[in-house]
Parts: structure tokens; C-alpha cells; sequence
């Protein structure tokens, strides 16, 4: 008999796409840690180090056990020097002091308040930051205008930081459902993004629409959205219309990371009875009771604000972040209510900030709703790309264009060495292409 310690040595594959990565996470405080970095720099717009991070936290994610001593992590990848000394802060001291006093800076805590407006990217949080505004209370008083996104971001501020549960997602499901085959039937609605890899909250609600029929779905979005208008269901909605056909860098190689599908950003209204304890079989009509009520939050003129647009909630890296209501302040305690003004079927009344943006005190509340129209041919690259995580998409192409000359998109897979498309109608194929074990949804959570 040996009195040799065994020490277990980790081992996996650099790709995040060739890992399973469940949400059962064994190492949560060291990723967590590894995130808040990750996030801080994102924010400081350096994407580079960002993804180092994410990529460090990613690898954790997919171990069976816990890590108890640096020695187990020789084998593996994507742990660069200032991850390995954050690791090894946190096993020797238990906590990261570089992740907790950036918790704790001004700018790190000033910049996730104002992302947390919809709306707002990390460009203009840092301009306002350098400008002194720290708070939603400053930002008011600084007398920006704003755009419609960040207007409706600002006065739905509470809701939208609030993570959508489960039971919220299934909510909207129907209720997008009842949109789409009123306006279109035989469609079909997919629940997409995190919800489909399993988790039980997220930040937003992410669907993906076709037709078995190519062609049937064109024009379709924007009759979804008036349906879903006359219902009362949306508080803010912003649609983009399909670009991909007329795009000039073809498919499979988009000038940006950003998609051309038509596209729905959204806030809908959900009533409270739809979102928690709703009882089975006790559905009720799809017109809410109080969709005659209209909610008319009056922050700064919202005809000044046009032509700005919402991109920078597209396309900033640190927009769509984990919900961690937990580590912000309350904002809004601070705002004036004499700002706020609601219209409650044609009667104005000055309105108390609690009643007009806690979740408590109304019978809704704003949930962020991203519906995304996809012709058919196109389905599969549409939902492998849709359902996330974002890490694990970035190296989804990574390995396509690093390792197989081949450019993945939402849209589709080119082959740079046949010159040439290579067809899909469904994920597995996807994954076969690329030469990669098929990883089902709920283990793509790096
Ligand atoms: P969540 O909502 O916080 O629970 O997390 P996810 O994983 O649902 O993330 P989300 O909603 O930001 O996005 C879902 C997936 O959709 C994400 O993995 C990547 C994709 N996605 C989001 N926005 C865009 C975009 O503007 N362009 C492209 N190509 N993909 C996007
Ligand atoms: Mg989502």
C-alpha cells in the first residue's frame, strides 16, 4: 500500500464547443469570481481580456468536482497567468480581492446601474460616467435626452433588472403563440436562448418564428407585433427588418457579429396571474383585464429622442450580462417621482416611484421579449446560433473558421476550401459538418 496522496488532474479540450457543460457548476465561487472580471472588462470595452476571462470561467464550469489545489489545473486549458493568480487567491484565502474591490469601485458599480438601463451599451454608461453621473437620480437630473429604448429602459428599470422566471417564459410562449398563429398559422415558434439550454431564469425571453413553407414568413413580423399592439401586450417594441438578401458580404460571412433576421426587441406586459402561481388548466383569454389601462410614464420629451435607435443594446458585449439583482443598489429609490406621471384611462395622477416601478405594487410587470423570424432554409443555423450561450457560439466559430476553413453563421455554413454552402436542417448536421460531437442544448451552458 502506497501513503501517496492521488491528485486528481483535470483535463479538457480547449474548444468550449467540444465540452459538456451543464448547469451543475462545482467551482461557482471561483467562476464567479472569473465573470466579475470578465464583466469589468467588458465594460472597459477590452474584449480581449474579457473573453480571456470568460473562457477561464468557462473551463471551470465543466469539471466533475471542485478544484482544491492549483496542482489539479496542469491539464487544462484557457488559464492564463492572472486567471491561475485569481484561482489561486480564492483557494488559499477564499475569496478573489481583485474580483471583490472591483465589486466594490465606484466606476464598476456606477457602469452595471446604467447598462442595467435597456438600451444602454458600455459606451455611453462611460461617457456618463466620466461626465459624473453615477446614478439613474444624476442621469435624470442631467437633463440628457434620451432614446425611446433608454426612456422605456429607464422606466421599467426594476422589472428588467428582475430575472424572468420559468414560469414567465411559458407565460409569454402562449402568449407569443397566440400572436403568431393568429396572424400566420401552421408557423412555428421555438423557445430559444438560455431557457432552451435549461435554465430556470434569464434576463430576457428569446424565441425563434418560421414557416415549414419558405416564403410564407416573409412580412411576418410586423403583423405579429400589431396583433401582439392591439392586445395590449407590448410596452416598447423596436423591429428591424431583414437585411441578409441585400447584404453585400454574403452569407456565412457577416460584416458583423450581428444577425439580419428580422428582429423583434421588445418589453411586453405580462399580468401577474400569468406570471406566478399560474394554476394548471385555468388559462385565461389573451386580453388582459388591464390592457385598457395604459401606462403612460412620462420621463423628458420622447420626441426629442428619435434616430438613435437602440443598437448599442445589440451590440455591446456587456448589455446582456447574468441577472444579479443582488449586487446592484436600488436605483430607482433615488429617481423624483415628481418625474413620473401616470395615465390611468384618460385620468393623470402624480404617482409614487414604488407604485409606478416595483414589481409589487401592480398587477404586471416588463419583461424583455427578443422574437427573431427565420426563413426555413435557414432554421437550423438560426437556432444553433440562438440558443447560446454566448460563449459557447463565439467558439462554435472559432473552431469553424480556425480549425475547419469553414465560416458559421446564423444564417448559414460556408466551406472556404469546396467554395461552397453546406446545407442543414437541424443542429445535428451542423455539428457533423463542422467534424464535432452533436452537444445537446443543455449541455451548452460554457
Ligand atoms: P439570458 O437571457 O441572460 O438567460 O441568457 P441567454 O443565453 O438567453 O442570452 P441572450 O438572451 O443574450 O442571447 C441568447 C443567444 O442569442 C446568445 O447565446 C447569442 C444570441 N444572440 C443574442 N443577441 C444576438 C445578436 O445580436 N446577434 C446574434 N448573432 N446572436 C445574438
Ligand atoms: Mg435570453
Amino acid at each position: 500500500q502506497s501513503n501517496k496522496v492521488e491528485v486528481v488532474v483535470f483535463s479538457a479540450p480547449s474548444y468550449a464547443c467540444k465540452r459538456r457543460t451543464t448547469l451543475k457548476n462545482h467551482n461557482t465561487l471561483l467562476t464567479e469570481a472569473l465573470s466579475i472580471l470578465a464583466e469589468s472588462a467588458e465594460l472597459n470595452e477590452d474584449e480581449g481580456r474579457g473573453v480571456a476571462f470568460r473562457r477561464a470561467a468557462a473551463v471551470l464550469k465543466c469539471l466533475p468536482k471542485a478544484v482544491s489545489s492549483m496542482e489539479q489545473l496542469r491539464g487544462l486549458p484557457c488559464l492564463g497567468d492572472h486567471s491561475m493568480r485569481v484561482i489561486k487567491d480564492i483557494l488559499e484565502n477564499g475569496a478573489s480581492s481583485e474580483a471583490e474591490s472591483t465589486k466594490q469601485s465606484e466606476r464598476f458599480k456606477a457602469l452595471k446601474v446604467l447598462t442595467g438601463i435597456f438600451g444602454v451599451g458600455a459606451k455611453t454608461a462611460d461617457r456618463w460616467f466620466r461626465e459624473g453621473i453615477h446614478s439613474l437620480s444624476q442621469l435624470q437630473e442631467s437633463g440628457h435626452t434620451l432614446n425611446q429604448a433608454q426612456q422605456a429602459g429607464l422606466q421599467f428599470y426594476d422589472d428588467i433588472n428582475l430575472p424572468v422566471s420559468k414560469t414567465e417564459a411559458d407565460a409569454i410562449s402562449e402568449i407569443v403563440e397566440k400572436a403568431v398563429h393568429a396572424v400566420l398559422p401552421g408557423a412555428e415558434i421555438t423557445l430559444t436562448g438560455g431557457f432552451r439550454r435549461g435554465k430556470l431564469t434569464g434576463h430576457d425571453v428569446d424565441f425563434l418564428i418560421t414557416h415549414p413553407e419558405e416564403g410564407k414568413e416573409e412580412g411576418l413580423m410586423p403583423k405579429v407585433v400589431s396583433w401582439l399592439e392591439s392586445q395590449g401586450f407590448l410596452l416598447y417594441q423596436k423591429t428591424t427588418r431583414n437585411s441578409y438578401l441585400e447584404s453585400k458580404d454574403g452569407p456565412g460571412r457577416p460584416a458583423s457579429n450581428m444577425d439580419r433576421f428580422e428582429r423583434c426587441l421588445s418589453i411586453f406586459k405580462l399580468t401577474k396571474d400569468r406570471c406566478v402561481g399560474q394554476k394548471q388548466g385555468t388559462k385565461q383569454s389573451a386580453t388582459p383585464i388591464e390592457s385598457h389601462v395604459k401606462t403612460v410614464c412620462s420621463l423628458g420629451d420622447p420626441t426629442q429622442a428619435k434616430g438613435e435607435g437602440n443598437s448599442e443594446s445589440l451590440t455591446g458585449s456587456c448589455q446582456k450580462t447574468e441577472p444579479n439583482p443582488q449586487s446592484h443598489p436600488h436605483p430607482l429609490s433615488q429617481i423624483h417621482p415628481s418625474n413620473l406621471t401616470l395615465n390611468v384611462l384618460g385620468q393623470e395622477k402624480s404617482l409614487d416611484v414604488d407604485q409606478a416601478q416595483t414589481s409589487g405594487h401592480k398587477p404586471w410587470r416588463a419583461v424583455r421579449v427578443d422574437l427573431v423570424v427565420s426563413p426555413v432554409s435557414q432554421f437550423a443555423f438560426a437556432l444553433l446560433g440562438w440558443t447560446g450561450s454566448k460563449l459557447f457560439e463565439r467558439e462554435l466559430r472559432r473552431w469553424a473558421g480556425h480549425e475547419k476553413a469553414m465560416s458559421l453563421s446564423s444564417h448559414a455554413l460556408y466551406d472556404n476550401k469546396q467554395s461552397r454552402y453546406l446545407r442543414a436542417s437541424s443542429e445535428e448536421e451542423i455539428f457533423a459538418h463542422l467534424g464535432l460531437e452533436y452537444i445537446p442544448p443543455t449541455e451548452r451552458n460554457a
